[in-house]
C-alpha cells in the first residue's frame, strides 16, 4: 500500500453521561494518543478527533433519575471529559460536541443525503409504548428477559450478558424503565437501514481488504477479535436496522411528518468524527474534506470492542451509501480491562475515575499512563491493580528509566560541572551499544505501527535498560580515577542515551520526555534523530539530577484501595422473606461474584493436565514448582500454592485442570504459566478439581 498523504485517526466519542476512567483510557483514548504522537514524530501529517456523544437513553436515563435536563447532563460531563484528557496529556486536534448546531446540521445533511440515495425503507411497525410516561420505548428505556441466554435485565437493543443485538420485541416479559410499567404495542413509522444488501461487500471488504475490486487494506491487519465480531455478525446475516427513534432528545429527522423523532444514536454519533473536523477546520481555516473524502487519506479508528460491529458494518455502511467518503483502514478495537478482579461499573461506582486520579497524584499523570500502557488489553481482557500500578513504578520507572538518568546527571555534575563531556573515540562495546539501541528505537514504530503498544514501550524501556548495564559494566565512578578519558566517552554515550530515550518515550510518557529534555537542554527532537548518539554535544549545560519518579508506599496503595470498596455503594441487608420466625441462622453461601457475560467465559482455556515433575519452591514454603503437562511441545510451568497440602513426590502423575490462558507472572522469581484450580474442603484441605477417569493431557474443559 502507497504511503497515505495524511492520517485522519479518530477515538471513540465517549457518553457525556459521567466522567472518565481508567478503562476508557486504556480501552481506546491512550493507544489512539500513542499512535498519533509517534506518526507526528515521523512527520506524517495526522489529524486527531475525538468528542462527546451526547445523544441517546444513557444521556436521558441518567437525566431523569438526577431529576434534571439531558442539557445540564451533558454540559456538566462534556467540560469535566475535555479537561481530563487535556491533563493526562491525551491532546486532540479538537474534542467537538453532538450537541452542536454544527453536528446538528451535518448529520441531518447526512440522512437527507442517504434518504434521496435510498439508503432507507420506511416502514410502520408495532412498537413498545409506555402509557404512564407517555413514551415509545426503545434502547435502553425498556428492559426485559434475553430470549438468548435469560438474562432478566436485556436491554432492548443489546444484552450486555451474551452480547446479543436485540430488538424490544425480542425481549421476553418486557417492563419500561421509565415507569416498571409493561408496555403496550402501538403504530409508528420509523426509517430503516436495510442493511442485508450491503451484506456481499461489506462481508469482502472485511475478510479480504478488497472494496468495488481495489485493494482497500490489508485485511491480515486487522485484529482477530474485530474480524470474528463482525464475521458473526455476517454469519447470522446482517437486517434492516432502525435509524431513528420516537424520542425527544436529539438530531431531529429532518424530513416532513417526522415530527417528534430524532436520528438513532448510532447514525449521529459517528457523524460526530466529520463534525468534529469540520468546526476544527472552521476554527483553523482549513479544508475538512481532505480528511474525510480523499483517496490518499488513511482512516483509523480507534475503539473498545463492544463498538465494533458500529464502526465496521453500519458506519461504513451508511459511508458507502451516502457516497464520497473513505472507510476505515483499520478499527484497532482493544478489549476490556478490569479493575481489582471484576468488571468497571460506572453504576456501582467500581471505577478509578481518570478526573480524580490527576487531583490526587498531582504531576503523576506518567506513572498511570505507563502502567496503563503496559495492560492495554489489545487481544484480551486485562487487569488494573493498585498493586501492580507500584510495581509498574517502583520497579521499572524508579529502579530502571529514573535510577539509569539520576545516575548519569550525578557523575556529570561530580566530574564535569554539570557540563557534557567530550565523545572521544568509541570502543566496539559502544558500538553494539549503539546498535542494540537503535535496533530498539525500530522496534518500538514497528510495533507502533501494528497497534501493540504494550511490545513498543518494553522496546523502548529495553534503551533504559541497555544504559543501565552500560553503566554498570564500565563503572564510570571508579574508571574516573584510572581513565577519565574513557569516563568521558562512556558519560557522553550515556546522555545520549538520555536524549534517544526523551525521543522513543515522547509517544507514551509525554510529560517525562519533556523533563528529560529540559535536563538534556535539548528541544523536542524528530524521530530520526533517535538514531543518532551525538545529539548532546561537549559543553552542553546540563540541568541538575532530577528524580524523575518517586517510589509509591504501600501505605498510599492501601489508601487507594480502601477507597475503591469505600465507594462502593453497600448492597442493602436483603428484606427477611414473611412468614414463620426465622428458625437457627442458616449456613452462608460463598458470595456468588458479580454475574461476567458468556463472552467473558468463553475466553477462559481451561485444559486438563498432568503433573510430571514438582518440587519446592526456595524461601517460600507455601509454593510448589509444577511441571504440567498440557500435550504440548514441553510441560508448562506452574507455581501453586499448594506446599503446605502436598509433598512434591506424591504429586507426579496427578491429573489437574488448569487456568491455560493466564497472564504469565513472577512468583518469587519462577513464572507461572497458568493456574491450577483447586477447591477447598470441609475440613480447609486443597483437594485438586480433576477428571473423574485419566484423559489425554491436553483435553478442553468447557
Ligand atoms: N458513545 C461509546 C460507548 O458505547 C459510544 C461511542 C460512540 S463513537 C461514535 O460507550
Ligand atoms: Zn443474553
Amino acid at each position: 500500500m502507497k504511503e497515505p498523504a495524511r492520517h485522519t485517526v479518530t477515538a471513540a466519542l465517549p457518553y457525556a453521561n459521567g466522567p472518565l476512567h481508567i478503562g476508557h483510557i486504556a480501552g481506546a483514548y491512550l493507544p489512539s494518543d500513542i499512535y498519533v504522537r509517534s506518526l507526528r514524530q515521523r512527520g506524517k501529517d495526522v489529524l486527531f478527533v475525538c468528542g462527546s456523544d451526547e445523544h441517546g437513553a444513557a444521556i436521558t436515563i441518567r437525566a431523569l433519575k438526577e431529576g434534571t435536563t439531558p442539557r445540564a447532563i451533558v454540559d456538566k460531563y462534556h467540560a469535566l471529559m475535555g479537561k481530563a484528557f487535556q491533563d493526562f496529556g491525551i491532546h486532540f486536534d479538537i474534542y467537538h460536541r453532538t450537541s452542536s448546531e454544527l453536528h446538528k446540521e451535518t448529520s441531518q445533511g447526512f440522512f437527507l443525503k442517504l434518504n434521496e440515495n435510498g439508503a432507507f425503507t420506511q416502514q410502520e411497525e408495532q412498537q413498545y409504548y409506555d402509557e404512564e410516561a407517555k413514551q415509545f420505548l426503545a434502547d435502553r428505556y425498556i428492559m426485559g428477559t434475553c430470549p438468548t441466554c435469560a438474562n432478566p435485565d436485556a436491554y432492548g437493543d443489546q444484552c450486555e450478558k451474551c452480547g446479543s443485538a436485540l430488538s424490544p420485541k425480542d425481549l421476553i416479559d418486557p417492563r419500561s424503565t421509565l415507569s416498571g410499567a409493561k408496555p403496550v404495542l402501538r403504530p409508528t413509522t420509523h426509517w430503516y437501514l436495510p442493511m442485508e444488501r450491503s451484506q456481499q461487500w461489506v462481508d469482502e471488504w472485511i475478510n479480504t481488504g478488497m472494496l468495488d475490486g481495489v485493494k482497500h487494506h490489508d485485511a491480515g491487519e486487522w485484529k482477530p477479535q474485530v474480524l470474528g465480531q463482525c464475521n458473526s455478525w455476517l454469519k447470522d446475516g446482517l437486517r434492516p436496522r432502525a435509524m431513528t427513534r420516537d424520542l425527544d432528545w436529539g438530531v431531529p429527522v429532518p424530513l416532513p411528518g417526522a415530527e417528534g423523532k430524532v436520528l438513532y444514536v448510532w447514525l449521529d454519533a459517528p457523524i460526530g468524527y466529520i463534525s468534529a473536523t469540520k468546526q476544527w477546520a472552521k476554527d483553523k481555516g482549513e479544508d475538512w474534506q481532505k480528511w474525510w473524502k480523499n483517496d490518499d487519506t488513511r482512516l483509523v479508528q480507534f475503539i473498545g470492542k463492544d463498538n465494533i460491529v458500529f464502526h465496521c458494518i453500519i458506519f461504513p455502511i451508511l459511508l458507502k451509501l451516502h457516497g464520497g467518503y473513505v472507510l476505515p483502514q483499520n478499527v484497532p478495537a482493544n478489549e476490556f480491562l478490569n479493575l481489582e478482579g471484576r468488571k468497571i461499573s460506572t453504576s456501582r461506582n467500581w471505577a478509578v475515575w481518570l478526573h480524580e486520579y490527576i487531583e490526587r497524584w498531582p504531576d503523576r499523570q506518567d506513572e498511570l499512563r505507563y502502567a496503563l500502557a503496559t495492560i492495554i488489553p489489545e487481544f484480551r481482557d486485562s487487569e488494573f491493580t493498585w498493586k501492580d500500578f507500584q510495581d509498574k513504578n517502583n520497579n521499572e520507572l524508579v529502579a530502571i528509566l529514573g535510577n539509569f538518568v539520576q545516575r548519569v546527571f550525578v557523575l556529570c555534575h561530580k566530574y564535569y560541572g554539570g557540563n557534557a563531556p567530550a565523545a572521544g573515540e568509541r570502543s566496539d562495546l559502544d558500538m553494539d551499544l549503539w546498535s542494540a539501541v537503535h535496533g530498539n528505537v525500530e522496534e518500538v514504530a514497528r510495533h507502533i505501527d501494528h497497534f501493540r503498544f504494550r511490545d513498543a514501550l518494553s522496546s523502548a524501556m529495553n534503551v533504559a535498560r541497555a544504559g543501565n548495564k552500560y553503566l554498570s559494566d564500565n563503572e564510570p565512578w571508579k574508571l574516573e580515577k584510572t581513565d577519565p578519558v574513557r569516563t568521558r566517552t562512556i558519560l557522553a554515550n550515556s546522555l545520549n542515551i538520555a536524549a534517544t530515550l526523551s525521543i522513543v518515550l515522547e509517544p507514551f510518557l509525554p510529560f517525562t520526555a519533556q523533563k528529560l529534555r529540559r535536563m538534556l537542554g535539548i528541544n523536542a527532537l524528530p524521530w530520526d534523530q533517535a538514531f543518532r548518539s551525538d545529539l548532546v554535544g561537549e559543553g552542553q549545560a546540563l540541568g541538575k539530577a532530577e528524580h524523575l519518579f518517586k517510589p509509591i508506599t504501600d501505605e498510599e496503595i492501601a489508601v487507594e484501595v480502601e477507597r475503591l470498596h469505600a465507594m462502593e455503594p453497600q448492597q442493602a441487608a436483603p428484606a427477611p422473606a414473611p412468614g414463620p420466625a426465622p428458625g437457627p441462622a442458616p449456613v452462608p453461601a460463598p458470595v456468588a461474584k458479580p454475574n461476567i457475560t458468556f463472552d467473558d467465559f468463553a475466553k477462559l482455556d481451561l485444559r486438563v493436565g498432568t503433573i510430571t515433575a514438582a518440587e519446592r519452591v526456595p524461601k517460600a514454603d507455601k509454593l510448589l514448582k509444577l511441571a504440567v503437562d498440557l500435550g504440548e511441545a514441553s510441560p508448562r510451568t506452574v507455581v501453586s500454592g499448594i506446599a503446605m497440602h502436598y509433598a512434591p513426590e506424591e504429586l507426579v502423575g496427578q491429573q489437574v485442570v488448569l487456568v491455560a490462558n493466564l497472564e504469565p507472572r513472577k512468583m518469587r522469581g519462577v513464572e507461572s504459566q497458568g493456574m491450577v484450580l483447586m477447591a477447598e474442603d470441609s475440613a480447609g484441605k486443597l483437594v485438586f478439581v480433576q477428571p473423574k477417569d485419566i484423559i489425554a493431557p491436553g483435553a478442553e474443559v468447557r
